[in-house]
């Protein structure tokens, strides 16, 4: 199993197992974006396959009535890759490639690709090459294991030791990322001393939220900002004026998403660290979106496993273009009280939030309690 690039448009299927511990309506949710995500990759998807069980089956996912309905869709479709919402194992990746002939990419596969595609940066096309191959490293023993049940090579040792050898070149080059990754943030962090003389916020959420649009409008800055996911690979920081001597710093960084690969949540944990490393966090949402409130639950258990769940927040409740009188914008409010709705687009609601960015920094941040420098300004 190879990681490929898209060259041409691929033809795709989407498969998924809704099992037990899953809710209906986040499984419905999380397979349009699995179709957002194939065609952010560049696919089109030709149709989809879903199969209710207990849990997914240990070798191909699906079971045996449901593979053969898939073998059938692939032919009459002329598809030439399925997209899987389920994180397979080596075993299940490498028996349905085998059995559908065709490219099997699972969510966590796809999210890569994306990912490697819009990598501008070297920081980031490093960190997404590691992640790659550390997916790539995890999937490759399925031979090895498969030729031990078969009984070719049942002896654990030589098994072991051959696949080492194997594996050796990858493990180098991942060596060499890692420390080309470390030289590039040695050098940043040069550049970039930790003394600032300015609060540090930054914007964090559910990707295509609309936080690379709401820096374009805070900031008059000329961020990136598409109707795809993972628009914003690289972090952006501009100095934002929220009243006098009252600047910020203001960060937007890579947005969120469900089931996010953890490689690549661990080698994105350098451009991550600002949100770690933020006197404030606005976790921007699409208020629009019928699934905010899963979306919100990401927001905070991403923030939770990079270690920025105990940072000062608030929740930034965007795409409310009709204003304070949209009978959505006033469902949502009343759910989420403490959020503050705007827009990114029209403006709506941007003064109500640099009051509140005001308030919560005054309180919470050394940097303001100083007596203001006008010099700064
Ligand atoms: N209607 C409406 N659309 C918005 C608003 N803010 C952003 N958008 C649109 O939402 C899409 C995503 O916006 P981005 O700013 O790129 O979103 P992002 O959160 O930076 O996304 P990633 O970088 O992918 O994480 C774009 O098509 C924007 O034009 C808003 O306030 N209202
Ligand atoms: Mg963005």
């Amino acid at each position: 199993m190879t990681l490929h690039e898209t060259r041409q448009i691929e033809r795709a299927v989407l498969v998924q197992v809704i099992h037990d511990r899953m809710d209906a309506d986040e499984a419905a949710d999380s397979l349009l974006e699995l179709g957002r995500l194939a065609q952010t990759a560049g696919m089109t998807v030709a149709g989809q396959l879903t199969q209710n069980r207990d849990k997914p089956h240990g070798g191909t996912l699906v079971g045996s009535g449901k593979l053969e309905e898939l073998q059938a869709q692939v032919a009459e479709l002329g598809v030439d890759t399925i997209v899987v919402d389920n994180e397979l194992n080596a075993i299940q990746a490498h028996n349905l490639g085998k059995m559908l002939q065709v490219r099997v990419m699972d969510r966590t596969e796809i999210i890569l690709e994306i990912f490697a595609r819009r990598a501008r940066s070297a920081e980031a096309q490093v960190q997404v090459e590691l992640a790659r191959l550390q997916f790539l490293l995890r999937r490759i023993p399925v031979t090895e294991s498969q030729q031990r049940f078969t009984g070719r090579a049942n002896v654990r040792g030589p098994g072991e030791s051959h696949l080492q050898l194997r594996n050796e070149p990858l493990r180098r080059r991942i060596a060499e990322l890692k420390k080309r990754l470390a030289a590039i943030q040695d050098r940043q962090t040069a550049r970039n001393p930790a003394d600032r003389d300015w609060p540090v916020v930054s914007l964090v959420g559910y990707t295509n939220a609309g936080k690379s649009t709401l820096l374009n409008t805070l900031a008059g800055a000329d961020a990136y900002v598409d109707d795809k996911l993972f628009a914003t690979l690289d972090t952006k920081t501009r100095k934002v004026w929220l009243a006098p001597a009252r600047e910020v710093l203001l960060t937007d960084t890579v947005g969120f998403i469900r089931h996010l690969p953890h490689d690549l949540i661990a080698c994105f944990k350098s451009t991550l660290d600002i949100a770690v490393q933020a006197d404030l966090l606005l976790i921007v949402v699409d208020a629009a979106y019928p699934c905010v409130d899963d979306h919100i639950a990401v927001c905070h258990s991403t923030l939770k496993e990079i270690g920025a769940s105990q940072i000062p927040h608030l929740l930034v409740l965007n795409k409310c273009d009709q204003g304070a009188v949209d009978p959505g914008t006033l469902q949502i409010s009343a759910r989420y009280p403490q959020g503050i709705p705007v827009s990114a687009r029209t403006g709506f609601g941007l003064d109500g939030l640099k009051r509140a960015m005001i308030a919560h920094l005054q309180q919470s941040c050394s940097l303001w309690r100083l007596p203001p420098a006008t010099s700064r300004r």
